[in-house]
This record gives structure tokens, sequence and C-alpha cells, in this order.
């Protein structure tokens, strides 16, 4: 209650539903994503609950864009005590399609994102010796599927980028981080997949079993940042109880 935080890929599904959690929770929250008017939609759904939002329009993969965001949200809030670096796509397809700049664009918001987006708020949580960085990688960050080798690639990068992290922060800095691997979790990911083959075969999942929705999501990442401060929930492995890989 009362904290700061920074959450990216706010301006649908998993982002969308944490930010509001968390602003239930009494967490003023910088909701940052690329379309504002996502944004400012959500930041007025918050604030006629009740609770304090900013909206961010940045592109995690401009590290300028970041600093600056983080910036508004200092000069607005004060402070930065929690990082959710969320923002990614998932446009799956074959290696053999060689849909090169689908992979460098996966790179530089699954991956890149999440650097720019830690890199940006990481000095102030080291000067204060407080905070929380929460990190979306996946299922397909301890797996590889087909059609998915690209977007697997990321997320394992993402999951060896925080747990390093953890090392790294949590006793020096007390700094705490958490990475989440979720299963597959209502949202837009599945409309960004181009090949139409697998396109088909995502969205038939839908039809074989209920999936996670993005609140489940926010319900764990609040979870995971009201654990006693001794306790650093490293990953979690967020599954919907129908999803037989
Ligand atoms: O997907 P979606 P999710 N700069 O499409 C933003 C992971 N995940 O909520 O910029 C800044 O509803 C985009 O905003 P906008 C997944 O890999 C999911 O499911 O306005 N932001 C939007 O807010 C991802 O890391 C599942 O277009 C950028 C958000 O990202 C995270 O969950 C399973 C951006 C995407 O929201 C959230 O995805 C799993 C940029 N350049 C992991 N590019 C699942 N859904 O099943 C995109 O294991 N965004």
């Amino acid at each position: 209650k009362g904290k700061v935080a920074l959450v990216t890929g706010a301006s649908s599904g998993i982002g969308a539903a944490t930010a509001k959690k968390l602003a239930e929770a009494g967490v003023k929250v910088g909701i940052a994503a690329r379309r504002s008017d996502r944004l400012q939609a959500l930041a007025d759904e918050i604030r006629a609950a009740g609770g304090e939002a900013l909206s961010i329009e940045m592109d995690v993969t401009n590290p300028v864009a970041v600093t600056r965001g983080v910036g508004t949200l200092l000069e607005r809030f004060g402070t930065v005590d929690i990082v959710f670096a969320n923002a990614g796509l998932m446009p799956a397809s074959d290696i053999t399609s060689l849909k090169v700049d689908e992979w460098h664009r996966m790179v530089d918001v699954n991956i890149k994102g999440v650097f720019n987006t830690v890199a940006a708020v990481l000095p102030i949580l080291c000067e204060r010796k407080a905070g929380h960085i929460v990190t979306t990688s996946s299922i397909a960050g301890r797996k590889t599927f087909p059609g998915l080798g690209v977007y697997c690639a990321t997320k394992h990068a993402v999951a060896a980028f925080s747990d390093t992290l953890r090392m790294e922060v949590g006793k020096k800095h007390n700094i705490r981080v958490t990475c989440l691997q979720p299963g597959a979790v209502e949202s837009e990911l599945f409309e960004h997949v181009s090949d139409p083959g697998y396109r088909a075969q995502m969205e038939g999942l839908k039809e074989q079993m209920t999936f996670l929705k993005s609140e489940d999501i926010g319900d764990a990442v609040v979870y995971a940042l009201q654990a006693p401060a001794h306790v650093d929930l490293a990953e979690m492995f967020i599954m919907p109880t129908a999803q037989p890989w």
C-alpha cells in the first residue's frame, strides 16, 4: 500500500489486469505501452475506482523513451518501488518460414525491452536498497515448442536474466526478483500470429481448454509482492488446470 509501480505492456491482457489489481491493493501505478488511448481509458477506470494511475506512452524497445517514461513516473509519484517488465509478443511461425523481421521484433521487445526497463529503474532501487522487479517469462521459458522457437529463446533469456539479477541484487541491494512463467492466458497475444496455420491452431486451443484469466496473473503478482520481506518467490510457474503440455 502506498508503493509506486511501473507496469509495461499495460494496454491489454496481463499488464492491464495486473495494473488494476495493484491499484486495488493501494499501489500507485504508472501504466506503460504504445497505445495511449488504451492507457488513458485504463487510467480513467483505475481513478474511477479510487486508485491512482499515470498513463505513460512508451516503446520498450527505445531506451531513451523508457528512461523518459520512468522520469515522468518519478515526477508524478516521487519514487518507484515495483517494476513489472511484462511487455511482449509472440508471432508464432516455423523457423523454416524465415520470418526474420518477426524474430528481430521478438528479440527487441521480449528481451531488450526487459533489459531497457530494468536498466532504467535499477539504479533507483539499488540506491534505495529496496524494491521488487517482476518479469514475464513463460512456460516457453522452461520448455520449447514447435512454431515458438524464437519466442522460446526470448523467454529463456528473460528467465536467465531474471535469476541472475536475483542473485546479484537480493543480498547486496535488498531487491527481490520474481520471474513469472505462465501457461496459456486469455489476452490479445494470439492476435499477432501472422502464420495462418499457427493462428488457427492457437485459436483452436481456446475451444479445447479453459485458459487462465489475465486477472489470475495479476493475483499472482500481488501475492509475490505481499510475501514477507525475507521471502523471494523467484519463479512462479502458473498453469491452467486443463493444460496438458
Ligand atoms: O498479451 P497482450 P499478454 N513497447 O498482447 C505491449 C507473456 N505471456 O498480456 O504497445 C511497449 O494482451 C502491448 O502494448 P502496445 C507475453 O509473452 C503471455 O498475454 O499498446 N509495449 C500490450 O500492452 C508477454 O510478455 C501468455 O501494443 C509493447 C502488451 O505488450 C506478457 O505475457 C503466456 C510493445 C501485450 O499484451 C503479456 O502478454 C505466457 C512495445 N514495443 C507469457 N510491444 C499468454 N497470454 O498465454 C508490445 O507464458 N507491447
